[in-house]
């Protein structure tokens, strides 16, 4: 078993797909070579979508957008390891997870659109609206995943959060009751080394952030978040855990957020080119793609194809947002209370009358 093997305070890190595209073949996990396929597809589409939501940025046409870059493995590879009951409670940054979990890209478009209905998934998309307060998924996650084991369902819920998140009360709590309900969770940690310009040196002094686990009264293990293979099988296993009743998981997932923190920022202002160019030699897409290239899987005409099926999808998926009519102002005001108060009332007709003027 990985997840017991691998001591985060020995400083241990599980990693099974190198650099350089060599694989540790006693660790490699089975995948079908459909799956692979389609594993590739997934992180290329992301990248694709990523690159197209930074433009559209650019453009005028979308809000403040949060690039994913660099974390097509551990979102990939993590909601991939799920199986069909489970649920993702998604961070900002994760659409990735989120179209692998059957979130449709033109949806995430038209939240970052600044339009709510972005947050409506179809029935039966086990993904919860993304948190934009940093750590407020873990608690919520945390008790949704305690219901579903008072409730009895097969179900194991993955809250996926960055190393920031780590320092804020949610997390504790979130992982206090875990601990001791025993609640069939996956924690995901994506430790991408930044916190906006906060380093992860000092968002804590622990050596490892797979560590806080150990306080908590579970495992926590770290993986090369740059190696699809190593996040999904100790995700798989994390699952397999969490499902036959033995409780939660935190994974700590060591990448890093190529880009900037969203698109309102400049992180040329606290971090080097140096850092950058080394995280470069080790991206997530490079190192799998070498892998499907050894299984005589990816050539040439295979990323051809791939990139022109991502790039239709992006923008049919562009084209279905931006035809969305606005959402209505009451909207804004309507889902807080079941009935709306008095004072609600009364902000949303002077916001009416304000738009008359
Ligand atoms: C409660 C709260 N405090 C502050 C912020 C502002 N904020 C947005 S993202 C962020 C940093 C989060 O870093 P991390 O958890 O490492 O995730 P990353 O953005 O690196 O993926 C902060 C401080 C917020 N959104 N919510
Ligand atoms: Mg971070």
């Amino acid at each position: 078993m990985l997840i017991d093997e691998y001591d985060p305070l020995k400083n241990k890190r599980l990693q099974i797909l190198d650099e350089n595209g060599n694989v540790n073949s006693e660790l490699e996990p089975k995948i079908e070579k459909k799956d692979l396929i389609e594993i590739y597809k997934y992180m290329v589409l992301s990248r694709i979508a990523d690159e197209k939501a930074f433009a559209l940025q650019r453009e005028g046409r979308i809000g403040t957008y949060p690039p994913l870059k660099g974390h097509e493995a551990v979102q990939i590879g993590s909601a991939f390891a799920m199986n069909k009951n489970d649920w993702l409670f998604p961070v900002y940054r994760d659409m990735g997870a989120m179209l692998v979990m059957g979130v449709p890209l033109d949806l995430i478009f038209l939240y970052w659109m600044g339009n709510e209905n972005g947050c409506r998934f179809p029935e039966g998309t086990n993904v919860f609206p993304i948190a934009i307060p940093v750590g407020s998924q873990i608690s919520l996650g945390m008790g949704f995943s305690w219901a579903s084991k008072l409730k009895k369902e097969k179900a194991v819920t993955l809250i996926s959060f960055g190393d920031g998140a780590t320092s804020a009360i949610d997390f504790h709590d979130g992982l206090n009751f875990a601990g001791v309900f025993k609640t069939p969770t996956v924690f995901l940690c994506i430790n991408n080394q930044w916190a906006i310009s906060v380093p992860r040196t000092k968002q804590s002094a622990s050596k490892t952030l797979a560590q806080k686990a150990i306080g908590y009264g579970f495992n926590g293990i770290q993986v090369d978040g740059n190696d699809i293979l190593a996040v999904y099988a100790v995700t798989k296993e994390a699952v397999d855990r969490a499902n036959k009743g033995d409780g939660p998981t935190l994974i700590e997932a060591v990448t890093y957020r190529m880009g900037d923190h969203t698109t309102a920022d400049d992180a040329s202002r606290y971090r080097s080119e140096k850092e950058i160019d080394e995280w470069r030699g080790k991206d997530p897409i490079a190192r799998f793609k070498s892998y499907l290239g050894s299984k005589q899987i990816w050539n040439k005409n295979f990323e051809k194809e791939t990139r022109k099926e991502a790039e239709d999808l992006v923008d049919e998926a562009v084209k279905k947002a931006e035809a969305e009519p606005p959402p209505d102002i009451e909207d804004f005001f309507k889902y807080t209370y079941a009935e709306m108060p008095w004072h609600i009332k009364e902000e949303l007709e002077e916001l009416k009358e304000s738009l008359k003027e």
